[in-house]
Formats: structure tokens, sequence, C-alpha cells
């Protein structure tokens, strides 16, 4: 029997549902989603099967202009993600259609896929009538030859078993990456510390979400099966602590609370979870968060 295995990576605008989809294909919630922009900031790995293929796929940050050096390391993570893969999935956003975000991505896509496959994937679908859907796969093949195209909905699940099917006869002939049971290779200490930065970035308002970052600094196994987990939220300035803390400390309590249920059920096990807010007002500009977060401190350089 001959297996396929290979890298996928998906990638796009922030917020075009790269993170949903990954987390579809995989089956279980690996990689953060928020309705805000620029939620993932580092390249997340999800494991799938599709008959004799493993599919790794690749989640990445969105890509955007950049302006600071986290934004810039963001980026860069996003296109060496497709630069390593086997198999390149750009998601646009079909109510949103061809932006002048989308148009900036296909005009770096040639360079960076060297002749790589790139199927297009018009996600959200659910959003907008079939009739325009249309119009938007001519205009959008017209500027790029992608080697297929898929409407999906990576929220109500439509079209993407077509695709899993199509990217899993794309992959190369080899064994599989990963042991067949494994779905994710980020360790609990960094998934644990997204889901509290996802929790945070759903409460908090306008910038805060993108000036802080989560660090799970110690996790301690407990004789009665359960763990008990420790992370430092750091921010930059006074005032957002303040903010994140809450009156009477009640928005962290209510952050700590929701992340500490999900990691619950994610692990199946009983975690007691401690959230510490420390300002450090250049954390944005410290090799150590970066490569916390699983960023490369120097690809932020202007
Ligand atoms: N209606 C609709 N919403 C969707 C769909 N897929 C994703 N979303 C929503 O779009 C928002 C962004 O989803 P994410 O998966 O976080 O997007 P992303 O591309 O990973 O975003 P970044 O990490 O910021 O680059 C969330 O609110 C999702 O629930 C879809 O098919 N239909
Ligand atoms: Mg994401």
């Amino acid at each position: 029997m001959s297996t396929r295995a290979g890298f996928i990576a998906l990638i796009g605008e922030p917020n075009a549902g790269k993170s949903t989809l990954l987390n579809r294909m995989v089956g279980a919630k690996v990689s953060i989603v928020t309705h805000k922009v620029q939620t993932t900031r580092a390249r997340i790995r999800g494991v799938a099967l599709e008959g004799d293929s493993q599919l790794v796929f690749v989640d990445t940050p969105g890509l955007f202009r950049p302006r600071r050096r986290l934004d810039r390391a963001m980026v860069a993570a996003a296109w060496g993600g497709a630069a390593d893969a086997d198999v390149v999935v750009l998601l646009v956003e079909a109510h949103r259609g061809i932006t002048e975000g989308v148009q900036s991505i296909i005009e770096g896509l040639g360079d960076v896929t060297k002749g790589r496959k790139v199927a297009l994937a018009i996600n959200k679908i659910d959003r907008v009538k079939a009739e325009d859907l249309l119009a938007l796969t001519g205009k959008l093949n017209e500027q790029f030859d992608f080697a297929e195209t898929f409407m999906i909905s990576a929220e109500k699940g439509h079209g993407v078993d077509d695709l899993r099917k199509w990217l899993a006869e794309q992959l190369p002939e080899g064994p599989w990456l990963y042991p067949e049971d494994q779905i994710a290779d980020l360790p609990l200490r960094m998934i644990a510390a997204e889901m509290t930065r996802e929790k945070l970035t759903l409460r908090l308002h306008q910038e805060l979400p993108y000036q802080l970052t989560v660090e799970t600094e110690s996790w301690e196994e407990r004789k009665d099966g359960s763990a008990r987990i420790d992370q430092v939220i750091y921010v930059a300035r006074d005032g957002h602590k303040g903010i994140i803390l809450g009156h009477k400390g009640e928005t962290m309590k209510a952050v700590s609370k929701a992340a500490r249920e999900e990691l619950q059920e994610f692990l199946g096990r009983r975690i007691h979870l401690f959230c510490q807010v420390k300002v450090r007002p250049n954390w944005l500009n410290e090799a150590e968060r970066y490569s916390e977060m699983g960023l490369n401190f120097k690809d932020g350089n202007a």
C-alpha cells in the first residue's frame, strides 16, 4: 500500500477563516478563532487523514501590510509557511471579494510558491448569493493560475470534504509524518497560552489584544490527576494592566474561567489556572517573547 503525506499551507488575509478551516479539517480546536483580525500569530500545524493520505495543515497568520516588529514577524511566518508547503490554499472571503489585500497577496504568490499547486478556496459562501460567486471565481482565476477552485464554508462545513479529498490526491507519495492518532504538534503549554489569549481577545477592545502576549510559565502535575498552570500576560503599559484586571479583578476572573473551562474540556482533566498580568514596557522588542510565540525575532527587522 502506498501512502501519501505532506504540508498544506492555509494563507489569506486576516479573518479569512484559515484557523476555522484548520480546526474543521482536524476535527478539533487546535488553533484559536475570533471575529477580530490578526488572531493567529504563528504557524500552527494540525493533522488530518483522508484515505491513505496524511494531510498536515499549516495555519498561518493573516497577510497584511505590517507596521510593527510583531506584524513583520507574523507576515514573514505566513509567507514562510507558503514557501515550505507542498500545496497552498488561498482563502478569500466571498462577501469581501477582491480587496487590496487579496490583490497584493496574489501579486506575491507566484514568487513564493514557485510553480507548486495553489488552490483557491472562496470561504464564507453562507454569506453571499450563489450567483455572485461565479463572477468572483472568474475574476480571481483571471489573475492567477489556480490549480482548482473550491467554494466553502469553513464554519458550516460546506465544500470542505471535496477540498480535503482533492488535497489528499495532490500530496507526494511517502510515509506519514506523524503518528496516526496525533492531531497537533503545538506544545500543550502553548495551546494553553493561546486559549487564554483567545478569551482576552474576545473580551478586550480596540488595540489591546494586539498589545499583549500570554506565556505559560509553569505546569505542575498534581497527585489527584489535575494540573496547576501558571501563566503571565505581558502588557506594555500600566493602564492596560488595569483594563485587563477590570473592576475588582472581574475581567481577569471571567477570562481565566473561560480559558480554564476550555482547557479542561480539551485535556479531559481538571485544571487550576492562575494568570498574572505583568507590565513590561518593551516586550514587543524582546527576542524571548517571539520565541515563546513561535516566531523568529529577526523576521521582525525592518
Ligand atoms: N459566516 C462565516 N463565518 C466564518 C466562516 N469561516 C470563518 N468564519 C468566521 O470568521 C472569523 C475569523 O475566523 P478565523 O478562523 O479566526 O480567521 P483567520 O483567517 O484565522 O484570521 P487570522 O488568524 O486573524 O488571520 C470568525 O468569527 C469565524 O467564525 C464561514 O465559513 N462563514
Ligand atoms: Mg487565524
